[in-house]
């Protein structure tokens, strides 16, 4: 799993993957609420999110703490809105934090960074593979969502993943964990106001192939909670895995208010 690049010298990704990581749709950016373009659709739909998995495994990849899911009979998709007709399977989740309170959400809003950042990993069933599928610009979906320590209230969900923190504390830990459904990770009243933009993976190789959605409202996370995240040890010694905001350039984003 290690590769070369880590979180203590973010800026130097541009020299070492020219490529990509200094194109022109990098993500993350800072949304400005009032430069959005409000859009119209239909919501977005949550296929068989409801449905316990039969497997579940967290592990420490030295750049994030990741989960994964196995079903037997179905897979995890959404569709819809924004989507149209194209199905995007649910591949992984991960999470981005830092060392202090207003930091480590890679995205911010009017400026603002939230403590933590989810980002549900996606990719378009007609390319058969994430391995295929981030060749394509169309290949990726990421669902990104916010939890901030402001009133200190503990997340129900994160608890499931913080009670096996010990397993995965050093790089290449693992461990299974008790299964429970993704739909726990979208429990709140005005869950479905987001918006939308393209943009990249936010770790090398930087690939411009991520349509973004973006849910507005933070969910909370206690103070004691978001400490054992900050204690989790990722490649190098980093105790942080977000990467600066990078220009919005001639793209549009655009707001959907469900
Ligand atoms: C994290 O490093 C994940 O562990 C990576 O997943 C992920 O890469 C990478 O972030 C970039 O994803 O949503 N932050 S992001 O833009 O999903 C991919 C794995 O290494 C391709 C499996
Ligand atoms: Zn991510």
């Amino acid at each position: 799993v290690e590769e070369g690049w880590d979180y203590t010298n973010v800026d130097e990704w541009k020299k070492e993957f020219p490529q990509s990581c200094a194109g022109s749709k990098q993500s993350p950016i800072n949304i400005i609420l009032n430069n959005t373009k409000l859009a119209y659709t239909t919501g977005l739909e949550w296929k068989n999110y409801d449905f316990t998995p039969a497997e579940m495994r967290l592990t420490n990849n030295g750049h994030t703490i990741q989960l994964q899911a196995k079903w037997y009979y179905y897979d995890a998709y959404v569709t819809s809105g924004p989507l149209g007709l194209n199905d995007y399977i649910f591949e992984q989740l991960h999470f981005h934090w830092g060392q202090k309170d207003n930091e480590g959400s890679e995205h911010t809003i009017n400026g603002k960074r939230c403590e933590l950042e989810i980002h549900m990993v996606h990719w378009k069933r007609d390319y058969g593979s994430i391995e295929n599928a981030v060749n394509y610009s169309d290949g990726l979906v990421v669902i990104a969502s916010f939890y901030t320590v402001l009133l200190n209230r503990k997340s129900q969900v994160l608890e499931n993943i913080l009670d096996a923190i010990s397993s995965v504390q050093n790089v290449n830990g693992t461990t299974k964990i008790e299964p429970f459904p993704l739909s726990d990770f979208k429990v709140a009243d005005n869950y479905d106001d987001f918006i939308s933009y393209s943009g990249s993976l936010t770790t090398p190789k930087c690939n411009e192939v991520v349509t973004w959605i973006i849910l507005l409202t933070p969910f909370s996370i206690s103070k004691k909670q978001i400490a054992k995240f900050r204690s989790i040890k990722l490649n190098h010694g980093s105790k942080y895995n977000y990467r600066s905001t990078q220009p919005l350039n001639d793209r549009k984003i655009r707001v959907y208010l469900q």
